[in-house]
């Protein structure tokens, strides 16, 4: 039985994730966030903790009590949150992810092995100038344009480096024995969309909440232009993204970090599936001209070429087919009276 801990349990990852965790069985799942668990995923972990990233004290307790297999970072604020409050932002995303990181390595010395560490990054880590640049950049890969333009941005690419100094070079002057050994793995997700919950925070948040708004019969505007174009993810393919890296064997990884994406629609193609779908959707489109500065700063498209060749990753579903098969049917669940 593996022990698994995650952060950021209630998030939206969170909740798929758990639910998939505990589909496979055979896992001990600690769930960690700064509020209640929600009641529906509570019978699917062994424990559910309230409390704070930031608290050493609970980390160093739950390190105590557990030996963890693999640690789920996935607590953060997203880019919309972060830009309004950059201080608190770097305290979570970066001081949260250096304890989280410091736990598992003193894991690692108790238990004398490596513990995996999965961190989803995003497409927050680039930055492109202009939308002249953004068209011609066309499928970024992952070394370029890492010139983020928002704190959680710039968080979450300095966290994938300190990932990598830990997996890598982490006390580097030390006797080997003291050093402990984590195996960091990183996800970039683009836009995720989800059935079952709404993102808070996020800037690519419009698209989840043109769906869900339409699904409810209430009106939307829509805070970036038409054109807008980012790469999206269905939210069961970022789960499975996560678990099919976690197992997949460390000598065919050629990269801690790994862009993953699914589709790239923009704003406008979004909203006629959305219609499709609820021909009574009320949606306006009215940029937020700041989240839009956002927007535009992120690649129309990411190239996953790495991540399909080192460890098999394919999406399983295309724009269409998230909207028919999984996104559509399951907002209709959601909010069936
Ligand atoms: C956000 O909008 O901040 C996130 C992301 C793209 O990482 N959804």
């Amino acid at each position: 039985m593996k022990t698994i801990l995650v952060t950021g349990a209630n998030g939206e990852i969170g909740h798929g994730l758990i639910t998939r965790l505990a589909e496979q069985g055979n896992v001990r799942i600690l769930a960690l966030d700064i509020h209640e668990l929600d009641a529906t995923l509570k019978p699917k972990v062994h424990r559910a903790v309230v409390g704070d990233i930031l608290d050493t004290a609970l980390l160093e307790s739950l390190s105590a009590t557990y030996n963890f297999d693999t640690i789920y970072h996935l607590a953060a604020l997203l880019s919309t949150k972060a830009e309004r409050q950059p201080v608190l932002a770097h305290r979570v995303n970066v001081d949260g992810t250096l304890n989280l990181l410091e736990m598992a390595v003193g894991q690692s010395r108790v238990q004398g092995r490596e513990i995996k560490f999965l961190y989803p990054s995003s497409i927050a880590v680039y930055g492109l100038p202009d939308l002249q640049t953004k068209e011609r950049a066309g499928r970024v890969k992952e070394h370029e344009w890492l010139t983020p333009r928002t704190m959680y941005g710039i968080n979450k690419l300095y966290c994938e480096q300190l990932g990598i100094y830990y997996a890598q070079y982490y006390r580097q002057l030390d006797a080997d024995a003291t050093r402990g050994h984590i195996d960091f793995r990183a996800l970039r997700f683009p836009g995720l969309i989800s059935a079952v919950t709404v993102p808070t925070g996020g800037t690519s948040d419009y698209a989840p909440e043109m769906l869900h708004a339409a699904a409810q019969g209430k009106p939307y505007a829509c805070f970036v232009r038409e054109d807008t174009r980012i790469p999206f993810m269905a939210m069961p393919d970022a789960i499975e993204a996560l678990l099919q890296l976690e197992v997949a064997p460390r000598p065919k990884l050629t990269r801690f970090v790994y862009n993953v994406t699914a589709f790239n629609p923009s704003a406008r193609e979004i909203f006629e599936l959305v219609r499709q779908a609820f021909p009574k959707a009320q949606v306006t489109f009215a940029p937020d001209l700041k989240r839009q500065k956002i927007v535009d700063s992120w690649p129309a498209d990411i190239d996953d070429s790495a991540a399909r060749a080192d460890w098999g990753w394919k999406p399983s579903y295309d724009f269409k087919r998230a909207f028919a098969e999984y996104l559509v049917p399951g907002v209709l669940q959601c909010y069936r009276a």
